[in-house]
């Protein structure tokens, strides 16, 4: 009998539920869950690969100290000894976690417990810093708490929905989803989105604001004056919860300030101020393009100021709403995972709240002072004053900026601890002691989502070899650095009661954070838990879903604060570097490609680095579509893909950060980015970064397919990704080959004694190869002096197919496919692998609509993320056609 288990997605901040299915012979499937409130049976592309994600390739099965396998308790008493060690040598300061979050809220509890109560310093930092903390910083200025007020619904529920610096068509999606299906019920509700570029999420918006970059502090500090001036300021809310009106007030700016500042037309920025000001039910959604900014924290209260002036916060279908990345970015929140955060929303300033936690912990240290936040962190590693180091569910030398000297850090830092899936990512290859953790499917505990919702990921899978939870590994070393008494716990149900029991503990309604309904809950309950909203305090069975409708911040008087903020100048061109780099996600895959990179769907989408940018642009430095850019900053260097589109603002660039060395030779985009962060909450500035870009002219260029994993790819320029029944690549060369036939059989580990099937044209320079063992393809190699030309999906189609008659085999040589195989073109729906040239044809055939080419093709009808892509490609057919 199948065996069906309710979890939560691993990846975005959504949190959607998903039921995973185990089939009597072992193979999983998942679905979206209906009764789950974030995404009543949703998924998009990455929630619906799931399954091809969770095989054991790759995986670390056993602990491993310098790249020998180990016991457990080997590997253990080393982590106990060195962290021990260190602290009694060098302090507490010497030693820190980097953790994440993609830890379960019971993993993260127990290593904040750890660090901040045991350890007795609060050097533990987390990539939430890269992610989050602009918005926490913001929360705390303006609320008094990091509290996000509103819900999901509020963006059903409103007349206008403002998404600044969120792309989330992409990042989102079944919230974009949710949000496309509300504007399709309900035209009247207005959709701005506010990004220096044209993005899929741009697709659905009545206006798109293609501001300059980082400038959305003048842009909101403009809206203020307008609702001033407009009168759309709600007194009674601001004269009865809030300070600092009259400061904010002064520091705002004019319109013609706002307007030259943003570069904005007029008749738009005009557009806006009047939407914004005339919608009583407006959610302000802000994500990367607002956090990971230099001025992300006067962004974020920029944004908190206008919607504390109108009052429009807290009730349904209007609020400021920041969207969390990560699937448990706000668990790590409510932990206090940040260096300068206490558990359960308590304040590490606080001397009050640090002797409570202290007291709750029944320990006799607790860290006095902020730590170390990420970026500082590994400047201190660098500099030796770090001597042991944790890190554990992030990958550091891709995600860090500054990422070549966060990696010459970890390998000169003496004593490293990396916990992982994978044995081998960019930062795992530098452990001195690596630790296989339990993944997604095996671990068991629960995540908070961007509403506040709290969600059980359950276990469905047996643990791979000896890899155990991230929170068992960290209470064993608790237990055996001597703290046998605080770490005794058994199961996650133990950590998440006494996390639960925490944030009730004193709490007599001056913390947000407050989930004491569940303080005692045991085993079979936890079990059980379905998804709940914090806050729901004991003895309180419904749960609030807003906060601040009625004031109630919690600053010490009740009241929020305004902020004044005034815009900095944000342009870091100059003559030597004078593009814009921006960086951010593509919609398939997830972070340095750990997971999504396993999956051939996912990786069919965009299955190489790029970087994208202006028509103009390029022709001005002569890079031609399809060519090889690089980019260059003073730090590093990149070669990627040039993606041609006036998508792309002039001036600047778009690369995606997921690229690593395991991937592509030369596309860890944070090696570029330099380490300069928000003064307020450190969290770096990873959008706009001072470039050159130049062509990469290479001698040979060549895509190929390859049944085996290449173990090393000698070229100039690589890009790796899975296809169905392999690999695929992208390649190009500086200089040719003596023996292109010979370069391959190295490549791909192919026999000797097999013959290439082969063309080759004088003129043009153009090889083609093609390796068969029978009827089965083992690799074919395209060689070309331009970017070659040849119908990927269809030569990848290749490497599944049997190919008994020779003029087949012929066939792929030819490079072309076949009158009985069309070329599906480039992969537009992952969900059910449709490709360009066949949505082209379809539209050809007279389907003019999304829907009709759902109902011909299936594609865009599974988990919808594709659809924005296909309006596209139908509005350019029709275009063309009607020139
Ligand atoms: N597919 C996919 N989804 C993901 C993730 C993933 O890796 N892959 N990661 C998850 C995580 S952890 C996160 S944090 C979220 C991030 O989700 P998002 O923040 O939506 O994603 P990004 O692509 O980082 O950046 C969003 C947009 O900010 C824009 N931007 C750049 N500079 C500025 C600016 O100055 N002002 C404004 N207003 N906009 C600007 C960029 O052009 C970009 O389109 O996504 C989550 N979801
Ligand atoms: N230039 C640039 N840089 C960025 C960003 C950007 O927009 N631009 N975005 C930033 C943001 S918002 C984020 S959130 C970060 C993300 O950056 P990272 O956190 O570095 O990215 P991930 O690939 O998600 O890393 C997760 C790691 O944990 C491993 N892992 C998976 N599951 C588990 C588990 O259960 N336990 C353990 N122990 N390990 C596990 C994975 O194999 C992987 O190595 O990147 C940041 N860096
Ligand atoms: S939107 Fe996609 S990635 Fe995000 S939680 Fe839902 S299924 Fe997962
Ligand atoms: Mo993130």
């Amino acid at each position: 009998m199948p065996v069906e288990t309710k979890t939560t997605c691993p990846y975005c901040g959504v949190g959607c539920g998903v039921i995973a299915t185990v089939g009597d012979d072992g193979a999983v499937t998942v679905r979206g869950d209906p009764d789950h409130p974030s995404n009543y049976g949703r998924l998009c592309s990455k929630g619906s690969a799931l399954a091809e994600t969770i095989d054991l390739d790759g995986r670390i099965l056993h602990p491993e100290i310098a790249g020998r396998q180990s016991t457990w308790d080997e590997a253990l008493t080393l982590v106990a000894e060195k962290f021990s060690a260190a602290i009694a040598e060098h302090g507490p300061d010497s030693v820190a976690f980097y953790v994440s979050g993609q830890l379960l809220t019971e993993d993260y509890y127990v290593a904040n417990k750890l660090m901040k109560g045991f350890v007795g310093a609060a050097n533990i930092d987390t990539n939430s810093r890269l992610c989050m903390s602009s918005s926490v910083a913001g929360h705390r200025r303006a609320f008094g708490s990091d509290t996000v007020p509103g819900s999901y619904e509020d963006l059903e529920l409103a007349d206008l929905v403002v998404l600044a610096g969120s792309n989330l068509a992409w990042c989102h999606p079944v919230l974009y989803q949710r949000l496309a299906a509300a504007k399709a019920r309900r035209p009247g509700l207005k959709v701005v989105v506010i990004d220096p570029r044209r993005t899929m999420t741009a697709d659905i918006a009545d206006l798109h604001l293609a501001i300059r970059p980082d400038t959305d502090v003048a842009l909101f500090a403009g809206l203020f004056s307008h609702l001033v001036r407009s009168d759309a300021v709600d007194q009674n809310f601001v004269a009865a919860h809030t300070t600092g009106f009259a400061e904010a007030f002064a520091a705002a700016v004019s319109f013609p300030e706002a307007l030259e500042r943003t570069g904005l037309p007029a008749m738009q920025l005009r557009e806006f101020y009047r939407l914004f000001t005339q919608s009583e039910k407006v959610v302000t959604c802000y994500s990367q393009g607002v956090n990971q900014s230099s001025s992300g924290t006067d962004k974020v209260n920029a944004i908190l100021n206008c919607h504390l002036a109108t009052g429009r916060i807290g009730r349904p279908g209007m609020g400021p709403f920041s969207l969390t990345g990560q699937p448990n970015a706000m668990g790590g929140r409510e932990v206090g995972g940040l260096a300068n955060m206490l558990a359960a929303h308590m304040a590490l300033e606080s001397a009050e709240d640090r002797d409570r936690v202290r007291r709750f912990w029944q320990t006799p240290t607790i860290a006095g002072r902020p730590g170390l936040k990420a970026v500082d962190l590994f400047q201190a590693v660098a500099e030796g004053r770090i001597k042991a180091l944790w890190i554990m569910a992030t990958n550091p030398v891709v995600s860090m900026p500054d990422a070549g000297a966060v990696e010459a850090a970890i390998r000169a830092c003496p004593f490293v601890v990396v916990s992982d899936i994978l044995k081998e990512t960019d930062t795992a290859r530098h452990a001195h002691v690596l630790l296989p953790s339990l993944g997604w499917g095996e671990k068991n505990g629960t995540v908070t989502n961007s509403e506040r919702r709290i969600s059980r990921q359950r276990d469905f899978l047996p643990a791979p070899g000896a890899a155990r939870a991230d929170w068992w590994q960290l209470a064993e070393v608790g237990r055996r650095m001597g703290f046998a008494r605080a770490f005794a716990y058994e199961r996650p149900a133990e950590i998440f009661a006494e996390h639960a029991a925490l944030s009730a503990f004193e709490n007599h309604g001056g913390r947000d954070f407050d989930i004491g309904a569940h303080a005692g809950i045991g085993s079979a309950a936890y079990d059980a838990l379905g998804p709940f909203q914090w806050p729901q305090p004991a003895g309180r069975a419904e749960a609030e879903t807003r906060f601040f409708a009625e004031g109630g911040f919690y600053h010490a008087d009740g009241k929020a604060r305004f902020v004044a903020v005034t815009p900095a100048d944000a342009d870091r061109t100059n003559a030597a570097y004078p593009f814009t780099l921006n960086t951010g996600r593509i919609r398939d895959q997830w972070h340095t490609m750990t997971r999504t990179g396993k999956s051939a769907r996912l990786s069919a989408h965009i299955a190489e680095p790029f970087a994208e940018l202006h028509p103009r642009d390029a022709l001005e430095i002569g890079v031609a579509p399809a060519g090889l850019v690089e980019i260059e900053s003073p730090l590093g260097r990149a070669v990627v893909r040039a993606l041609v589109t006036d998508r792309q603002a002039r001036g600047s660039l778009f690369a995606p950060m997921h690229w690593n060395d395991q991937y592509a030779a030369k596309a860890r985009i944070d090696a570029l980015v330099p380490p300069l962060t928000d003064r307020v909450s450190g969290q770096p500035a990873s959008k706009n970064v001072a470039v050159a870009a130049r062509p990469f002219k290479a001698a040979h260029y060549a895509f190929a397919v390859s049944q085996a994993k290449p173990e090393a790819l000698d070229a100039a320029y690589w890009a790796i990704a899975r296809a169905e029944g392999g690999w695929r690549m992208e390649l190009a060369f500086d200089t040719a080959a003596d023996d292109w036939a010979g370069w391959c059989r190295r490549t791909f580990a192919l026999p000797e004694d097999i013959e290439p099937l082969g063309y080759a044209d004088r003129q043009t320079g153009e090889i083609r190869l093609a390796f068969f063992d029978g009827p089965r393809l083992l690799a074919a190699f395209f060689l070309a002096k331009e970017p070659v030309a040849v119908a990927r999906n269809w030569a990848i189609a290749e490497l599944a197919a049997e190919h008994p008659d020779l003029r087949r085999r012929f066939s792929l040589v030819a490079g072309r496919p076949g009158a009985d195989k069309p070329d599906p073109g480039a992969t537009v729906c992952a969900c059910f692998g449709v490709g360009i040239n066949q949505i082209v044809a379809a539209v050809r055939g007279g389907c003019h609509g999304v829907e009709a080419i759902g109902a011909a093709l299936n594609a865009g009808t599974n988990c919808g993320s594709c659809r924005g892509e296909i309006r596209g490609i139908i509005e350019g057919c029709l275009a063309t056609a009607a020139e």
